[in-house]
């Protein structure tokens, strides 16, 4: 008798297992998605709830740790498939399959592509790369340097040349104590800049912007997608703007204002706050009207979270992915890499690297950055070692 441990972080090594031993492709790669470790948390459940699931854990086979209005469950997700079957559901637990069954789908089949505006599409089976540039007279990290038009064209030029997908051009600084844009003159900075770069084929190109009247400019200039680092929270016509214009939108988690949000970085558990809280942004930009296939959700790191509460987030990034919709990441040239390496700003591209492979590694497709070549370099090493499911 021989022992191998297979590696249990992906079901790869299961598949590979099964392949090698005369499974087709097809049901080596179900049985293996099958016997994959899952833990999931469940809040707000009754007390009947509760003591039907330590029942039913007890007959499947399940670990269920529980408490006061929650229970933690852990099994092969083969195991938990029946709790989404509303047909094989064990009595008094009815109220779970719904939002049990939409985990287990996005689990099993993941979002493979990202449908932007005008009729764009970006493959999310390979790691893709949005280049930073900044229109800001005062953004933390390359401040004022591409603030005129040419600039900014030159640095998008170099952005595309090294790999990457989607450019983000963004006229609002969100630094604590930024002097606050009005919308007029954010426009004035973006819309030129935005239909340059769509002139000159470097796009598609995305709006960094919280505004509805600068969405709506950004995308009669050519823009594809909005990014908006307040989630939806900071103006109430902005999902029924890119709902409107079709466009794509990324959806970041911050608390606050860039003015109060250090003072909001209090959680229990961030990874699972942050999640809910975008969960919560995400049905709003749907209420909107935007599309579920053209939204993307960002845990926004560096925006009400201590440099710890970003490592851990960074760490737990699966249970952000685990909501289903694309995730993308911009921990470019932040204060927390500087916690952790001592560089300053200017000297963060190897630590944002490192960070976005990791990243890259727990689920995340999308990865935001102001220098591309050597996160790329970071990227393709991490995706060549990730399996193709
Ligand atoms: N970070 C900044 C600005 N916009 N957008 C998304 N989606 N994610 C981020 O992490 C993010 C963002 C702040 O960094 P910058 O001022 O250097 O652009």
């Amino acid at each position: 008798m021989k022992v191998t441990a297979l590696a249990a972080h992906t079901p790869e090594a299961v598949r590979a297992a099964l392949a090698a031993r005369g499974w087709d492709t097809q049901p080596a790669w179900f049985a293996a998605t099958g016997m994959q470790a899952l833990v999931v948390l469940l809040d707000e459940i009754t007390e009947a709830e509760r003591e039907a699931l330590v029942r039913w854990g007890a007959k499947a086979g399940a670990d269920v740790l529980t408490g006061e209005g929650w229970a933690l469950v852990g099994a092969p997700a083969s195991r938990l498939a029946p709790l989404a079957r509303p047909d094989r559901l064990p009595p008094g637990l009815e109220g779970l399959a719904p939002e049990l069954g939409r985990f287990l789908a996005s689990y099993a089949d993941p979002p493979r592509r990202w449908a932007l505006g005008g009729g764009s599409v970006l493959s999310l089976d390979h790691p893709v790369l949005i280049g930073i540039v900044n229109v800001t007279p005062d953004s933390f990290s390359d401040g004022g340097r591409f603030a005129t038009v040419d600039r900014a064209v030159a640095q998008a030029e170099r952005l595309v040349a090294d790999g990457c997908e989607l450019l983000d051009v963004g006229g609002e600084s969100t630094r604590p104590g930024a002097a606050p844009v009005m919308a007029e003159a954010e426009i004035g900075r973006v819309a030129p800049v935005i239909e340059q770069l769509v002139r000159r084929g470097l796009g598609p190109v995305s709006v960094d912007t919280r505004k509805a009247a600068v969405a709506r400019a950004a995308l009669a200039a050519g823009a594809a997608v909005v990014n908006d680092v307040s989630g939806l929270a900071f103006d109430g016509a902005l999902a029924g703007v890119v709902g409107a214009a079709q466009a794509g939108m990324i959806l970041m988690h911050m608390r606050g204002t860039p003015d109060t949000m250090d003072s909001l970085a209090v959680y229990r558990h961030v990874a699972a706050e942050v999640a809910a809280e975008l969960g919560a942004a995400a049905a709003r930009a749907e209420a909107g009207g935007v599309a579920r296939e053209r939204v993307v959700v960002d845990p926004g790191f560096g925006f009400a979270k201590t440099p710890e509460q970003n490592f851990r987030l960074l760490d737990e990034l699966a249970t952000v992915v685990a909501l289903g919709y694309p995730v993308a990441v911009g921990p470019s040239r932040k204060r927390f890499l500087g916690a952790a390496t001592g560089r300053p700003v200017e000297d963060r591209d190897r630590a944002t690297a490192v960070a976005c492979a990791l990243a890259w590694e727990r689920g995340a497709r999308l990865f935001r950055v102001h220098d591309a070549g050597v996160a790329r370099e970071a990227l393709q090493v991490a995706g060549a070692t990730t399996s193709s499911n």
